[in-house]
């Protein structure tokens, strides 16, 4: 248990050096430095150097050399919001507001009840953009062309989603849980990102209000007091700084549900949500499986050393790592990488490979992934109209010397 005082000691200092929008603008200001033609490093308060894919809203991914320690640092953590308008949260203030048609007792807990009431719990767990990846689709596809940096992996400690749920009462008539945090559009029109899970997700124990990343408070720009952590989902359902929660016994018929976040049925291997499902299309559930080579850097020279390790990460939807394979002859051959410390089926697993070259010139290296499901990544990455789910195998260009 962390101590209370601690905490709140620590976390007033470092709201003072947070901030929302009033930060972001001043932060503007900062130098922004230019490393290609597409890249721009930029940094917001209290984050380390990251590519700015947008600034208002922010929207920031961490750069592949980042990803070589198995937790993501948090400040090095990708940072997605859709709307622009996102307040400093002060912890006295904040309260998470439990209620829907479906909740028999509506309830209101403050950030102290919150970390007291419930029984603390950890997880490591992979955050992940459904998007990221999108720049790499042929032909382009609309929405934030993330690279491969939309993502990160961090130990979570929060308490279970389905312990706070049963305390306002969950009426027989539930279906979803609507999920709602504190930030809004400019415009009165802009919809608010709001989001629903199937009541049998809300209900899993590993489902999670955290409050710590990585052993630290949440970071202002990672949700600061407290986000949802759904494991094995995509990101688009951990909303951060959770205001309420809303037990309801229709399907939640936000833009959010209805409009975005959709992939077209029976074209990935996905988790249920038969009450947002159409004949077409469904909402994204699960994380396919998938894997990153993170070093050495694409198109990097290097010197014809008599050996060069390669270095990467690998993740899926729950199920487990079960396999990397390695190939350096366009596919025809594969061998096996050698699989780093576990950290739980929700973690990402990284994987390392030596790599012996038999001569000096280009060199494509490719790696696969393979699940305990055994789902596998393939070649080419699965069409859908928003660009979700960029799963294929990933090819790398070295340049021996
Ligand atoms: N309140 C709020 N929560 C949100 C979002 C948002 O726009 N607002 N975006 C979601 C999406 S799509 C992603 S990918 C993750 C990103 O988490 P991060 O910013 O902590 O990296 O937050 C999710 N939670
Ligand atoms: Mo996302």
């Amino acid at each position: 248990m962390v101590d209370r005082r601690h905490f709140i000691k620590k976390t007033a200092g470092s709201l003072a050096a947070l901030g929302g929008l009033a930060l972001l603008q001043r932060s503007g200001l900062a130098a922004a430095t230019r490393t290609e033609a597409s890249t721009i490093i930029e940094r917001l308060p209290s984050k380390e150097a990251l590519i700015k894919k947008t600034y208002r809203p922010p929207n920031y991914e961490t750069p592949i050399h980042y990803f070589d320690t198995p937790f993501t640092p948090n400040n090095r953590f990708f940072v997605r919001y859709h709307n622009a308008v996102i307040p400093e949260v002060k912890t006295s203030e904040w309260r998470l507001r439990i209620g829907g048609d479906a909740a028999r007792t509506p309830l209101e807990l403050s950030l102290e009840q919150l970390r007291r009431d419930f029984e603390q719990v950890d997880i490591a767990a992979l955050c992940l953009c459904s998007g990221n990846r999108r720049g790499a689709f042929q032909p382009p596809v609309p929405g934030i062309q993330w690279g491969s940096g939309a993502m990160g992996n961090a130990l979570w400690r929060g308490v279970r989603l389905k312990d706070v749920l049963a305390g306002a009462g969950i009426d027989k008539s539930a279906l979803e849980v609507s999920l709602a945090g504190a930030d809004s559009g400019v415009h009165k029109t802009t919809p608010d990102f709001v989001k629903s899970l199937p009541l049998a997700k809300a209900l899993d124990e590993n489902t999670l209000i955290a409050f710590e990343m990585n052993g630290e408070p949440l970071p202002h720009w990672n949700g600061f007091p407290a986000r949802l952590i759904i494991p094995g989902w995509t990101a688009t359902y951990w909303i951060k700084h959770l205001t309420a929660l809303n037990v309801i016994s229709k399907p939640f018929d936000g833009y959010w549900m209805k409009t975005a976040y959709r992939i077209p049925k029976d074209r990935f291997p996905s988790g249920q949500f038969s009450s947002q499902e159409t004949a077409a299309d469904m909402p994204i559930t699960e994380i396919v499986v998938n894997s990153l080579i993170t070093s050495p850097a694409d198109g990097q020279t290097l010197p014809n050393a008599k050996s060069i390790e390669i270095n990467g990460v690998a993740w899926d939807g729950g199920n487990g790592i079960a396999r990397v394979d390695v190939s350096t002859d366009g596919g025809s051959n594969w061998q096996q990488a050698t699989l780093k410390q576990d950290y739980g089926r929700f973690s990402w697993r990284q994987w390392h490979w030596v790599f012996e070259p038999k001569r000096p010139g280009a060199c494509r290296i490719m790696a696969r992934a393979t699940s305990h499901s055994g789902a596998s990544q393939p070649l080419e990455p699965i069409p859908n109209p928003s660009g979700y789910h960029h799963n294929a195998v990933q090819k790398i260009t070295l340049h021996l010397a």
